[in-house]
């Protein structure tokens, strides 16, 4: 029976012979995979490709562990926290997360028509009025991915979970990414719900439809919304357009569920600089704390402008603090 490939086959297999670093090789070979169509003429071939990739991964991960052992980098498994909070962009093949990323950041990652064209983890700082919101960039969820890309999405504060709106379904692809993630016991809840105790690990997420400038953008957006039903933030961005944009930063700096505080020395006139950021609900003690060790034991109470009732009211140890307010500690 013949195998009857489709043309993207072929382009992807030129990629694939292309390929210099095994990495890369296992990339374009899991691309091939996925092109396959699956009938008998081509139960051979897929046997072919699985056995190489068996083969390919093997190396992969054998010259990870070496490099591990002489020092040089650590795999992908952990991405080192850098400004206010690190989000994951997780999402199906194509559906825009590298885009995203080489839009609101410095970053520059691969951008491809094809699938799979993201291999390794590539992050970026995107700015967001006085703090920087640290993007992971992940190679797509399916059946082919990797177990380091799960160990980083569940180290991350925020997953921002994209889903394509150019796609003919993208309700079916938001359920389809929410399954591969809760195969991996990877479970998502919205801004708004606590979590429930369950298996494995909770993580907030907000939902991101991508390619809002496509053709039936704008109906799909709104099916999302209505299938999500409240639960999570859906927002609708176009990297062409640039629509969205602003707005993606205000809600990711929201799911972060961190406040800015800054602080001023008694007596001495405020002079703008960069805010101490904690998670929500921390007291004026957690800011001591976190400003120097000895300041939280030795501090009897401080003045805080902004949320207090009156500005400079005087506060005690476990005020909570709110995003925006100035501190001045007295001892
Ligand atoms: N029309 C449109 N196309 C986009 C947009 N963002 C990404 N794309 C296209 O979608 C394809 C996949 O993008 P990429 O960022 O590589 O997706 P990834 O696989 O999720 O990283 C590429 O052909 C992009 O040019 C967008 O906002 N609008
Ligand atoms: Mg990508």
């Amino acid at each position: 029976m013949p195998a009857n490939l489709p043309p993207e086959y072929i382009e992807a297999e030129l990629r694939f012979r292309a390929a210099k670093s095994p990495e890369e090789k296992l990339a374009t070979l899991r691309e091939l995979m996925a092109l396959v169509p699956k009938h008998k003429g081509t139960e051979k071939l897929r046997v072919e490709l699985k056995r190489k990739w068996t083969k390919l991964q093997e190396e992969v991960q054998h010259q990870q562990k070496k490099k591990q052992k002489g020092g040089r980098g650590h795999g992908y498994d952990h991405i080192a926290r850098e400004g206010a909070g690190q989000i994951a962009l997780v999402g199906l093949p194509n559906c825009g997360k590298s885009s995203l990323l080489a839009a609101v950041t410095n970053a520059k990652p691969e951008i491809a028509e094809y699938p799979f064209s993201t291999f390794r983890p590539t992050v970026g700082m995107m700015p967001f009025e006085d703090v920087q919101l640290q993007l992971v960039d992940l190679p797509p969820i399916s059946e082919f991915t990797e177990p380091w890309v799960y160990s980083i999405i569940r180290q991350c504060d925020l997953v921002a979970l994209l889903v394509d709106l150019a796609s003919e379904t993208p309700v079916e692809d938001f359920f389809t990414a929410l399954e591969w993630l809760e195969k991996s016991r990877i479970r998502l809840i919205g801004h708004t719900a606590n979590p429930l105790p369950s298996e494995g690990v909770v993580k907030r997420a907000l939902v991101i439809g991508t390619k809002s400038d496509a053709e039936h953008a704008a109906h799909h957006l709104q099916e999302l919304r209505s299938v999500t039903e409240g639960q999570f933030r859906v927002i609708g961005v176009s990297t062409v357009s640039a629509e969205g944009l602003w707005e993606l930063g205000k809600a990711l700096f929201a799911g972060l569920n961190v406040v800015r505080v800054y602080t001023k020395k008694p007596g001495q006139p405020f002079k703008k600089e960069l805010p101490y950021v904690l998670p929500a609900g921390s007291t004026v003690t957690d800011v001591a704390r976190a400003i120097h060790k000895d300041l939280a034991e030795k501090f009897a109470y401080a003045r805080v402008w902004g949320s207090a009732e009156f500005p400079g009211q005087r506060v005690e140890r476990h005020y909570i603090v709110h995003d925006g307010d100035l501190l001045e500690f007295h001892e």
